[in-house]
């Protein structure tokens, strides 16, 4: 070999070896068990818990203070303790440590060696987070050696309380706030939909003094968890661009400035009128800015939601959006809910939008809010947005369901997208995040899970994976099923129905977190009751193989009545005015379960004369319109009354529009029914009937309470009504209705 030769041999063999130690020394921030996972971690071994710490804390803030008290206390401290040293970059600290902390707000740096532990946090914020990392890394067996640095992906991160439906209950706040905390989540926006002192009527007025105390004590605990309490008003449906209302609004917020919020929003989503205009809210916004935010200094820079927060209700035409981006403050943030409504964000809607708004928007995630298919639970995996767009946005928000316990398995996997984009994993933290929310029954909330996931038809067409590993074995089973062959996987599916129900039996039964329980009970009882029904058809299928006819028959009879027992459940439960009942596993399990029975007793009725009847448990009408918005908006068939899915947007009716049914065949009806949240509509609609969708004939309505009614009492083929006017018509649809004989 020459000498040359013999050289590069040497130095590759060298950088292999130092790549080799580089690698090994790496150890994988995801397995240290902390969300969100932290940027950095270089592993150097572990020793053995101490029993003992000192602690050194240099310059820490009354939230980090109270967060060491809840783990070292006078019994495992004292000054010959293991030395833990916590500080931020301007306490006396070694300067070469603390030039390792991340130029980066909330950033923080973690060296452990066998001698001491050193936290540095870049802010207070940042020296909370390290504190909880430590306080995490207390909690293995051993402690791990090395290096961590730290820092959030995305500047806001946290949840938006923005549905409609029953706001959360002050126990659920204090828990979500305390979890945000834990997993580094650092903004909470207050803005439920049904908060009458939140929006119309009464933003203008203070809140009721128990309410006002409630509150104060939700903004103390978000101070005490590092988290901003954004109180967002929504004052746009009967708002009035003049100095009376802006001084309201600055009362307004003087009153909440005074029970402790430091941080506000203002709402522009879902009105319709005077309130949409883009150059009053603009001015409007400047306005508090000037007189509100900059005067009070300690207050964080607004937020707003536009009234077109998503491209799909966006008009560019209109020049609504370019208008709110050229003339709001810079320092203004404005929300964005995607494409669509509900929808998953990526590069491409991060550039369209924040070209439009000349700044980087603020996402407001749709998911996983439930107030559009309240009879379903989802609790499967967050995912879907981009990896790539941690730089392209100022905020990530959630909106979550009314339900807030459950909405914590989606809003854990938030906290870890939103903090540490690059390396996220839905399926580890999502069943990372049932472990958290159920210690020790976990493997059953996971069955229950895996199989609630989904929202089923909706208007905004959003849908989630759901029984993802049980699709192909239904499938196979069906097939085999269908060509008469024999069932190749018929234990696997046994199985996943006995693990089912015996999941059922565990969570209604389990004491790990009642709180969760209460709100997923029913859907539980409903999941159980499903399971069972799969058992008794594959009863079914046993015994018309074996042409045991009794056997087939009782379990037959038997589905037959668990269904009963499902139908009294979703007439029972949950009865809202929007999408009422208990809804479970309603992708893959429940269709599967309905085509074998249906399958099997044709079979059986074939083989042995009998007819066994097979319930056609579905809806054969249509939904009728030209109405673009409407167009997806589910139709569903309850006993006789026949009716749409109410969307909670304004829609938008231009002259000549129409909405309403078209039936499966010509059946008498009875009544109509429209309830809109304004009823200045109704002298412009008109109510026809047609039995070929051509020849039209009108219907007398009159005015009851709320609603426009119409007896109609005659057999057609279409319903609908009608914009008559020359006028485009706003207005929300409550509720819209027919009653079939
Ligand atoms: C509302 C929100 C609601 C969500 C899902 C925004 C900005 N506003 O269509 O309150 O929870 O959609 O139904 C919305 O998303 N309107």
């Amino acid at each position: 070999m020459n000498r040359q030769k013999q050289k590069s041999t040497l130095k590759m063999r060298i950088i292999l070896l130092v790549a080799f130690v580089l690698v090994s020394n790496f150890g994988f921030a995801q397995n240290l068990n902390i969300n969100p996972t932290p940027q950095q971690f270089v592993s150097k071994g572990t020793i053995k818990m101490p029993t003992d710490f000192y602690i050194q804390q240099k310059n820490i803030d009354t939230a980090t203070h109270h967060l060491l008290s809840t783990f070292f206390t006078s019994n495992n401290t004292n000054t010959k303790g293991f030395s833990i040293i916590i500080g931020d970059v301007n306490s006396k600290i070694s300067r070469k440590l603390k030039r390792k902390v991340p130029a980066k707000a909330e950033s923080y740096f973690i060296k452990s060696t066998d001698k001491n532990i050193t936290v540095i946090g870049r802010d207070a914020r940042g020296t909370y987070y390290g504190v909880r990392t430590l306080l995490a890394l207390l909690q293995h067996k051993e402690i791990p050696l090395g290096e961590i640095t730290d820092y959030p992906d995305v500047a806001a991160r946290g949840t938006v309380e923005g549905f409609y439906g029953t706001p959360w209950s002050f126990k659920h706040r204090i828990r979500q706030i305390d979890f945000y905390g834990e997993n580094k989540l650092n903004t909470y926006i207050y803005g439920p939909k049904d908060d009458a002192y939140h929006s119309s009527p009464n933003w203008r007025k203070p809140y009721p003094e128990n309410e006002a105390a409630q509150l104060k004590k939700l903004i103390d605990r978000a101070a005490l968890n590092h988290v901003d309490f954004v109180w967002a008003i929504h004052p746009g449906k009967d708002i009035k661009w003049n100095d009376e209302d802006r001084k309201n609004l600055l009362n307004k917020f003087q009153l909440m400035y005074d029970l402790g919020v430091r941080a506000f929003a203002v709402f522009f989503d879902d009105i319709s009128g005077k309130g949409t205009n883009p150059k009053q809210q603009a001015s409007l916004l400047n306005f508090l800015h000037t007189n509100f935010i900059k005067k009070k200094k300690d207050v964080k820079p607004l937020i707003m939601c536009p009234t077109e927060y998503n491209k799909g209700w966006s008009k560019p035409e209109g020049g609504y959006l370019k208008t709110l981006g050229k003339e709001l403050d810079p320092s203004i943030r404005i929300m964005w809910t995607g494409n669509t409504v509900v929808a998953d964000v990526d590069k491409e809607t991060m550039n369209w939008i924040n070209t439009e708004i000349n700044r980087k928007a603020f996402i407001w995630w749709n998911f996983p809010v439930s107030d559009y298919v309240r009879n379903h639970m989802l609790l499967g995996p967050t995912y879907g947005n981009g990896k790539d767009i941690a730089n392209d946005v100022s905020g990530f928000v959630s909106n979550p369901m009314e339900h807030a316990e459950a909405s914590k398995i989606a809003i854990y996997g938030v906290a870890d997208y939103s903090w540490n984009m690059t390396n996220y994993q839905p399926e580890k933290k999502w069943l990372e995040a049932l472990k958290v929310v159920m210690p020790e029954s976990y493997n059953a909330l996971e069955i229950f899970a895996k199989h609630n996931s989904d929202l089923g038809p909706n208007g905004h067409r959003y849908r989630r994976k759901e029984s993802v590993s049980f699709a192909p074995e239904a499938r196979a089973f069906l097939e085999d099923l269908e060509a008469n062959r024999e069932i190749k996987n018929f234990n696997v599916v046994q199985k996943e129905f006995q693990a089912i129900v015996e999941a059922s039996y565990i969570l209604a039964n389990s004491t790990d977190n009642t709180v969760l329980l209460d709100e997923i009970g029913a859907w539980v009882a409903q999941f159980q009751l499903l399971g069972q029904s799969g058992l008794s058809m594959l009863n079914m299928h046993t015994a018309l193989k074996s042409e045991n006819t009794k056997d087939f028959e009782r379990s037959y009879h038997a589905l037959k009545a668990i269904k009963t027992e499902m139908y009294k459940i979703d007439r029972e439960e949950n009865q809202n005015p929007y999408q009422p009942g208990i809804k479970t596993a309603t992708l893959v399990l429940a269709p599967f379960i309905d085509k074998s029975f249906v399958h099997l007793t044709n079979a059986y009725n074939k083989e042995f004369g009998k007819n066994l009847e097979v319930d056609a448990n579905y809806n054969p009408h249509l939904l009728f319109t030209n109405v673009a918005q409407l167009r997806n908006q589910p139709v569903t068939l309850r006993d006789r009354t026949l009716a749409i899915n109410p969307p909670l947007e304004v829609i938008n009716i231009a002259p000549k529009d129409y909405f309403g049914f078209e039936l499966s065949e010509e059946i008498r009806v009875t009544k109509l029914i429209l309830k809109a949240e304004s009823t200045t509509a109704y002298k412009n609609l008109i109510v026809e009937t047609s039995t070929n969708g051509t020849n039209w004939s009108a219907i007398k309505t009159s005015e009851k309470g709320e609603s426009l009614e119409a007896s109609i009492n005659k057999k057609v083929k279409y319903i609908r009504v009608i914009n008559a006017t020359s006028k485009v018509l706003a207005f929300k649809i409550n509720q819209f209705w027919v009653l079939l004989k």
